[in-house]
């Protein structure tokens, strides 16, 4: 997996339970004193957290290994020895936590505040457990239970507010570069892009991270083409931005291919909010063209631009900021990576190889 996640791996392990005792009643003037080996303590638990503060796992690439304390063993006077502390390990919302060989997914953080993954052993029981009537001097006592000790992978989908789809050459990177800081390669033939490029939009206040996907064919969703592999990447953007070229002869049933093939994929998709936006009208015949599309779609929001027209993308920027609602600080937390962490490739690195 490349480009469009955060990612790492990590060694963790649950504390070992303590050992129970094996102990005997050692008081003035009493010979033989009975058992009174405590138990051990419980090992801690490993357990993740996840925190509304953090937006990428790169705190998680510098320390890799945690492990929960073991429980103390236990001692005599039926002393119990003390549980192990927990060991937490900090998550940004949306982690997945999946097997470090197999790549499969053991859990999803996504909407879970605290979880256990590896409990602590048990600790074990004294000798004093193990007195009955004919044994009255146990020389024994249980072991604790060892913890658990794993490797595992952590996997942090980037969630962007807005997600561009399109077909290839529909203008995609060329809206996306002038609408954020991000500096996606343009150029007049189709799948240009070829990793999700994110990008940060800011209109007054308000931060927008729009992610521009590679284009889309019809049979993507049965994975033709570039776009199907990025499909799931846009599963949890906040809305959608439909890009049809006016330009294209094909213009009036692009919206549907697009949509059937997003259906297709998962019907989650097309419950988004959604905008269409006519690209390229500075084109020759697109202006009447664009007209047909709007009637078309008298239903929907739409949007018209060219990129050589500036005043065009105002609308669209201020509908991409109604499209997610209320600023980021409201919901509890940004849906905002930190967009540094998610170039683990280049377009131009990847285009080398
Ligand atoms: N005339 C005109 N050309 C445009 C406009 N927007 C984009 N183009 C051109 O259309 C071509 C494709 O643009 P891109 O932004 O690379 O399109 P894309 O959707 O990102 O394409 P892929 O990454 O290949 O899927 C380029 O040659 C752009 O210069 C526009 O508003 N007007
Ligand atoms: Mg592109």
């Amino acid at each position: 997996m490349f480009g469009f996640s955060d990612e790492t791996y990590i060694d963790i392990a649950s504390g070992n339970g303590g050992n129970g005792c094996v102990s005997f009643r050692r008081e003035k003037f009493v010979e033989k004193g009975g058992p009174d080996g405590g138990d051990g303590g419980k090992g801690g638990d490993l357990v993740f957290v996840v925190k509304d503060n953090l937006r990428t796992l790169a705190h998680l690439k510098i320390i890799r290994t945690f492990r929960a304390e073991n429980g103390r063993n236990g001692s005599g006077a039926r002393c119990y020895g003390r549980a192990g502390n927990d060991m937490e390990i900090p998550v940004p919302p949306g982690t997945v936590i999946k097997d470090a060989h197999t790549g499969e997914i053991i859990k999803d953080l996504t909407g879970v505040d605290r979880f256990v993954f590896l409990k602590g052993g048990r600790g074990g029981l004294g000798n004093y457990h193990f007195r009955t009537s004919t044994r009255q001097a146990p020389k024994f006592a249980q072991p604790g239970e060892p913890g658990i000790e794993m490797r595992v992978g952590l996997e942090l989908l980037v969630i962007a507010d807005i997600g561009f789809v399109g077909f290839p050459n529909a203008g995609k990177s060329s809206l996306m570069n002038m609408l954020t800081n991000a500096r996606s390669k343009v150029a007049s033939y189709p799948f240009t892009t070829k990793i999700p490029q994110l990008g940060m939009m800011r209109l007054g206040e308000q931060d927008v991270v729009i992610a521009d996907i590679p284009g889309i064919i019809e049979g993507a969703s049965q994975g033709a083409g570039m776009g199907f592999k990025f499909l799931r990447h846009i599963s949890r953007t906040g809305g959608l931005a439909y890009l049809v070229d006016i330009s294209d002869p094909d213009f009036l049933d692009r919206y549907e291919l697009l949509r059937n093939e997003l259906e297709t994929y998962s019907p989650d998709l097309v419950m988004k909010k959604e905008v269409l936006i006519g690209t390229k009208l500075d084109e020759e015949g697109a202006p009447e063209n664009f007209e047909r599309f709007k009637a078309k779609y008298s239903d929907k929001t739409v949007f018209g631009m060219s990129i050589f027209d500036e005043d065009s993308v105002k609308p669209i920027m201020k509908a991409f900021v109604d499209m997610i609602g209320k600023p980021a600080e409201e919901k509890g937390f940004s849906s905002r990576p930190d967009t540094d962490a998610y170039y683990p490739e280049t377009q131009e690195e990847y285009e080398r190889k």
